[in-house]
């Protein structure tokens, strides 16, 4: 799946002016209000970002990984939080139904996905239950045609504004084999929503925890309609989004580079620009080429992984996934740190972008798998037997 070239350059080149002319002068309303713009959102929808990633013939736009990759690289040039408001519409809410879904399923979601009417969350994560994603507990006993869900969901993005959730339960025994994944429209009895997370940064996103008290869900939700595939799916589905969260940490790397470029342009010590200082340039020298190395990861591994066959698990794309995510999101936390750096005493302070950034970037080193999920991969990967 791919757009064709032509196509593709004009939807980007729409975004980066999106992005340019609409998305970087909205940044201090967001950082103020902790808000996205509901303006904003619709234009979003317009211009079809919410289904980048859903095929045409589900009313979405069919990028490839490569496309996506490089759209997400452009859309990490600003707040993180205008990401976030389609995010999970394009990558994990969403790509378990294109992956492991029936027709039916999909025909009946992703449409409305695409066009952004319904906002789909991910839901894996639990209190006791983070990194350890196989040892979840929220519990679906199965009642006639229906399933019954009980557990509490944490930390999950745009759960305010989701209108269905891809929920990870237990259908069966401890363990990966036992998990499935559903389905679950926000609106049915029994469920409620934790008070908004208070985050360190990334402000405009909305997280929080998603309670299921007997919530009665139809069999026919199960993903694939099979029990115990749940796993599997979220483990597909959190390899791309990897791979989506790597090319998005090189976009900030990019602005971060980019303000410290120009702050080093403008700031005058010692009766000289700092940049022509190269104790400064060599920070923006590190930065520049951690980047390039970085991007130029997320380019191969995105390319591997469009080689492959659609939705299915290939451990070697899965391990270069892993070292993209490791290795693009730590350095998007060098670069922040050392964009602080250079802008010295200013970049402590809010008003200069490379504040929030430096807060923002945390966050990508810790969701869709820690760094030391990523190191685990790779290095179980390494030692594997066969
Ligand atoms: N794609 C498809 N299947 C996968 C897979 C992948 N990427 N990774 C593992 N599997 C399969 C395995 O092949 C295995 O199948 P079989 O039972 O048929 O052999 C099954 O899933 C269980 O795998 P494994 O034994 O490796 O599971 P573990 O419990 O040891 O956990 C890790 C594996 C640590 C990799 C997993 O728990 C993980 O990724 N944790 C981080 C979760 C995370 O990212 N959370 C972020 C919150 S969501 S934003």
């Amino acid at each position: 799946m791919s757009l064709d070239t032509e196509s593709f350059e004009l939807l980007l080149a729409a975004v980066q002016r999106f992005i340019r002319e609409r998305l970087v002068p909205a940044e201090n309303i967001v950082e103020e209000l902790d808000e996205v713009p509901s303006a904003i959102v619709e234009e979003m929808k317009e211009m079809g970002l919410f289904g980048l990633s859903i095929p045409e013939e589900y009313g979405g736009i069919g990028l490839s990984m490569q496309q996506e990759c490089q759209v997400a690289f452009a859309l990490g040039q600003t707040a993180l939080a205008f990401r976030s408001v389609f995010g999970t519409n394009v990558g994990i809410g969403s790509q378990g139904i294109l992956m492991d879904g029936t027709e039916a399923q999909k025909q009946a979601f992703l449409p409305r996905v695409a066009s952004g009417e319904l906002i789909m969350s991910f839901a894996l994560t639990e209190p006791d239950a983070g990194s350890d994603a196989a040892a979840l507990k929220t519990r679906a006993e199965l009642d006639g045609d229906h399933y019954v869900l009980n557990g509490v969901k944490r930390y999950i993005t745009n759960a305010p504004r989701a209108g269905a959730f891809t929920l990870m339960a237990r259908t069966g025994d401890a363990g990966a084999g036992g998990i499935s994944s559903f389905i679950v429209p926000s609106d049915l009895p029994g469920i409620s929503l934790g008070k908004p997370d208070k985050k360190m940064g990334q402000r405009g996103t909305k997280t929080c925890d998603v309670i299921l008290e007997n919530v009665r869900v139809p069999a026919a939700n199960i993903i694939g309609g099979v029990p115990g595939k749940g796993f599997k799916t979220a483990m597909k589905v959190l390899d791309r989004g990897r791979l989506h969260v790597s090319a998005l940490s090189c976009g900030v790397a990019q602005r971060v580079l980019d303000e410290s470029v120009g702050y080093a342009r403008e700031r005058k010590q010692f009766g000289k620009r700092i940049g022509d200082f190269q104790l400064v340039q060599a920070m923006l020298a590190d930065s520049q080429a951690e980047l390039y190395a970085g991007w130029s990861m997320v380019q191969d591994c995105a390319r591997r992984y469009d080689a492959k066959p659609a939705g299915q698990f290939d451990p070697d794309v899965g391990m270069r996934a892993s070292c993209a995510k490791m290795f693009c999101t730590e350095m998007a936390g060098r670069v922040a740190d050392r964009g602080v750096q250079v802008h010295g005493g200013a970049g402590y302070i809010n008003e200069y972008k490379v504040e929030r950034f430096y807060r923002d970037v945390r966050l990508l080193r810790l969701y869709e798998g820690t760094t030391q999920i990523q190191q685990l991969i790779i290095g179980r990967h390494l030692m594997r037997d066969d």
